[in-house]
């Protein structure tokens, strides 16, 4: 396969992850087609909670977003299948002209644009395929704008990631723009497992499908049978952190990369982290990036919230 300017950088982020300690994966690696199907198998998993928080949450106050934010211009990072996001197109009928999903899963996005554009005639739709740690220079700047960033997927960048992200979205945005985030907040540890361990193996295939992905595409040698699922709670991050685990000492090739990795026995491969917040700290996050929190609301149960935000005036 030719190498892009953009596979060349996610070619060197995967090196440095899997050179680093312990060895990593990034997460761009879950999402290929049959990734995406695989996250949207989980988001109707009974135990996998944040999907229909957040759509209680948006269902009650998408109205006050529309008004607050007056957007002509959704964006939604990380978009997907954007189950969540008719809420948004919904309540913001009288003033949206058009719609841009922006993900790094090609194949995603067509299928999700399409049926947006099929539900919605009145609006224009019109997808972006990039990565939002490197590519947000490419959105389009018809204000006002609502970036929307939900999910929760957030929480699977790194705090520093976390921070040069969200300080790059708060450049990006003009004095009209405004930021709408999903994120899952701390709460009871044993609810936290179950979310990333159900007993269909539904998000261990999703997982263990960054090992295929690699496999495929830098003629990598993981062999899936060598490794355990191996997700749980880091209390001292409040992070999952969530990984694969190798049963024996073993090599593992991966040839695009001129790489060779031992792995010793019982030795971990991180393949995402999935952090959770706590409101005073993330808004102190928003306010160092450069933005300021207007809004924090939350389900019935408190289980996840969604937060407005402004860049300062
Ligand atoms: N927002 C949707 C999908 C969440 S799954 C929902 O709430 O259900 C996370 C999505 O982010 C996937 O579609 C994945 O392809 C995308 N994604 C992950 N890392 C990305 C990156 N660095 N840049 C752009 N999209 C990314
Ligand atoms: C996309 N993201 C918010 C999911 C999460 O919960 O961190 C990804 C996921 N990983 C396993 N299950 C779901």
């Amino acid at each position: 396969m030719l190498e892009t300017a953009a596979t060349h950088g996610l070619n060197e982020a995967t090196r440095r992850s899997l050179q680093a300690v312990p060895k990593e994966l990034p997460p761009v690696w879950l999402y290929d087609a049959r990734g995406s199907r695989l996250y949207d198998e989980i988001t109707r998993l009974p135990d996998y909670y944040l999907p229909r928080r957040e759509a209680e949450i948006l269902w009650a106050r998408s109205s006050l977003i529309s008004e607050r934010t007056t957007a002509r211009t959704l964006v939604e990072l990380g978009s997907g299948s954007a189950p969540n996001t008719r809420f948004l197109l919904d309540a913001l009928s009288g003033t949206l002209e058009r719609y841009v999903p922006f993900d790094v899963s090609e194949q995603a996005l067509q299928d999700s644009a399409e049926a947006i554009a099929a539900a919605y005639p009145a609006i224009s739709v019109e997808p972006v395929v990039g990565d939002f740690e490197r590519d947000l220079g490419d959105l389009p700047d018809a204000g006002p704008r609502l970036v929307a960033f939900l999910g929760s997927t957030i929480g699977n960048l790194y705090p520093t990631q976390r921070a040069a992200f969200l300080a790059a979205l708060a450049l990006e945005l003009g004095d009209d723009d405004a930021l709408l985030l999903g994120v899952d907040l701390v709460k009871d540890v044993g609810r936290l497992e179950a979310a990333y361990d159900d007993p269909w193996g539904v998000t261990e295939a999703f997982v263990r499908n960054a090992l295929r992905a690699t496999n495929r595409e830098l003629e990598a040698t993981f062999e899936q049978e060598r490794f355990d699922y191996d997700p749980f709670w880091d209390p001292a991050h409040e992070w999952m952190d969530i990984g694969l685990r190798a049963l024996e000492s073993h090599v593992v090739s991966v040839r695009r990369l001129g790489l060779e990795l031992a792995f010793a026995e019982g030795e971990r491969l991180r393949v995402e982290i999935s952090a959770k917040f706590r409101r005073e700290t993330f808004e102190l996050g928003l306010e160092r990036a450069g933005l300021s929190p207007e809004a924090w609301w939350t389900d019935a149960a408190d289980d996840f919230a969604v937060v407005l935000a402004h860049p300062p005036s």
